[in-house]
């Protein structure tokens, strides 16, 4: 059994696609609760602490200039077994992969530009979490 909260993001390709509203739509809907959102821009050097655990595979500096590149939504979500339930709401990374229904299988471009983040583990969703949110904008 995981923790009852994750961490996600809404990614610049679907942002600037106007899926927002679409994506927190699901979300509510699959019984995940908003703690904390807002709309907010990562410089590079930013993207690049954010995604640290991926500094050593091929695709890091392409990944930090695509996450720098325009607007994000971050988001903390409570649920029970937040972690887990949202992977499975998100789908697989590769959208061609995603089962269908899934957010990145509506709304992903590519396996780079694929619309939505989610934690992987609850010390990630902690992690994540505090990276954008003060204990002041949690509700
Ligand atoms: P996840 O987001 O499904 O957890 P990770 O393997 O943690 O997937 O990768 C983090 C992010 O890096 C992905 O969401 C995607 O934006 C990007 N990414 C993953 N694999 C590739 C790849 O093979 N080429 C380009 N970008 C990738
Ligand atoms: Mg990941």
């Amino acid at each position: 059994m995981s923790g009852k909260r994750t961490f996600t993001m809404i990614k610049p390709d679907a942002v600037i696609a106007g899926h927002t509203g679409s994506i927190v739509k699901m979300i509510e809907e699959a019984g995940f609760r908003i703690l904390a959102m807002k709309k907010t821009r990562l410089s590079a050097e930013l993207a690049g602490k954010f995604y640290e655990i991926h500094k050593e595979r091929p695709f890091y500096g392409e990944l930090c200039s695509y996450m720098s590149s325009g607007a994000i939504v971050p988001m903390i979500l409570e649920k029970e077994n937040a972690v887990e339930d949202f992977r499975k709401l998100i789908g697989a990374t590769d959208p061609k992969k995603a089962a269908p229904g899934t957010i990145r299988a509506l709304f992903a471009k590519s396996i780079d530009a694929n619309a939505i983040h989610g934690s992987d583990s609850d010390a990630n969703a902690e992690i994540e979490s505090n990276f954008f949110f003060s204990q002041f904008e949690r509700f």
